[in-house]
């Protein structure tokens, strides 16, 4: 009975999945600046695109990649993905928030995975057969029975966004952001998982020195790995995460917010200027805050009802705590930092204390 249910379940949820669109990240937002990401469904048709810091790929039809491709390059950062042309700089210890498109179906359920991978030159000319990627978060099953709440479900509650956090102890540099939904409506049958890999070019600064080991993309999942193939509707459900292990000190998540942009930025394009030039600025619409959950490992759930902005305010005149903004157009709160820390620009628009 059970079985036959969920037999039937399966088959509703595959079928929807022919007709549903899935998705791609629109854009991210790191301490308040929004960055466009490539848009596949648009782009493709522009014969000049804008340089972005979201890597070009053939995902037209806002579709995924195959389990029999998992050994090959589009497992790396999505079908036929070349670097995007510029990069956003962050600060090791902030916080990024990636802003899916809202199509994203309910019926999608799988694993929230991010990446990092040092590009040890310009990312935008890097070979992404040569990069190493380091998992820093990766969020699965969370709770109830079958097909189950899953770190999908907490990214669509979050305002389709997902919030990841750089190590706050990672070595300076460039590094490539592979953030990635992995669907498992299908997976209980051969080819069936659906991987979304969203990649993203990043100047990481800060003077940490962690530069995790890695695995090639193309060496971070089989299609046979007991998390790839995988049948949702089983019971009791229980998760084996795919690909290597996470790095020393990450958690499965952080807890989840969605981010507040103040201000559109363009990419910063190598070689345009001093090579940092930050080509920006038209005042961006304002996203709504809203709140959510995390999950804290694949067992245990944490729920907050703090909203949460991109910024944390300090008051004038007090010290800001360490990764806290210290600085920045239109910024009126406090400019030192608490001992330890001092106060960095990122860019026009966000000084931190790292
Ligand atoms: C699962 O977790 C979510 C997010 O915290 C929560 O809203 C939901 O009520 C939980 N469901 C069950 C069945 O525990
Ligand atoms: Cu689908």
């Amino acid at each position: 009975m059970a079985r036959t249910t969920a037999g039937i379940i399966a088959s509703l949820a595959a079928g929807a999945s022919l007709v549903a669109a899935h998705g791609h990240v629109s854009n991210i937002i790191v301490n308040g600046v929004y960055y466009r990401n490539y848009d596949p469904t648009t782009d493709a048709y522009n014969p000049t695109p804008p340089k972005v810091i979201g890597w070009t790929a053939s995902n037209l039809d806002n579709g995924f990649v195959s389990p029999d491709a998992f050994g090959g390059p589009d497992i790396i950062c999505h079908r036929d993905a070349t670097p995007g042309g510029g990069h956003a700089t962050v600060a090791a210890g902030s916080k990024i928030s990636i802003q899916w498109t809202p199509e994203w179906p309910e019926s999608h359920h799988g694993p929230v995975i991010d990446y990092l991978a040092a590009c040890n030159g310009p990312c935008e000319t890097v070979d992404k057969t040569t990069l190493k990627f380091f998992k820093i978060d990766s969020s699965g099953y969370i709770n109830g029975s079958v097909p189950g709440y899953w770190a999908s479900d907490a990214l669509v509650t979050n305002g389709n966004s997902w919030l990841v956090q750089i190590p706050a102890d990672l070595k300076a540099g460039n590094y490539v952001l592979r953030h990635e939904i992995i669907a498992l409506h299908g997976a209980g049958s051969a080819n069936g998982a659906q991987a979304y890999p969203q990649c993203f070019n990043l100047q990481v600064t800060g003077s940490g020195s962690n530069v995790p080991a890695g695995v090639a993309g193309t060496s971070l999942y089989k299609a046979t790995d007991a998390g790839i193939l995988f049948s949702l509707y089983s019971s009791p459900i229980v998760y084996p995460m795919p690909g290597p292990a996470l790095i020393a000190g990450a958690s499965s998540s952080i807890l989840q917010s969605k981010s507040v942009a103040t201000v559109t930025s363009s990419a910063t394009v190598p070689g345009s200027g001093s090579g940092t030039t930050v080509v920006t600025t038209t005042t961006a619409a304002v996203v709504t805050t809203t709140t959510t959950s995390s999950v804290k490992t694949t067992t245990t759930l944490s729920t907050s009802t703090t909203a949460a902005p991109a910024t944390t305010a300090a008051p004038t005149g007090s010290a800001q705590t360490k990764w806290g903004q210290c600085g920045g157009s239109g910024w009126s709160g406090a400019t030192a930092c608490v001992a330890g820390s001092s106060c960095s620009t990122i860019n026009p628009y966000y000084a931190q204390c790292v």
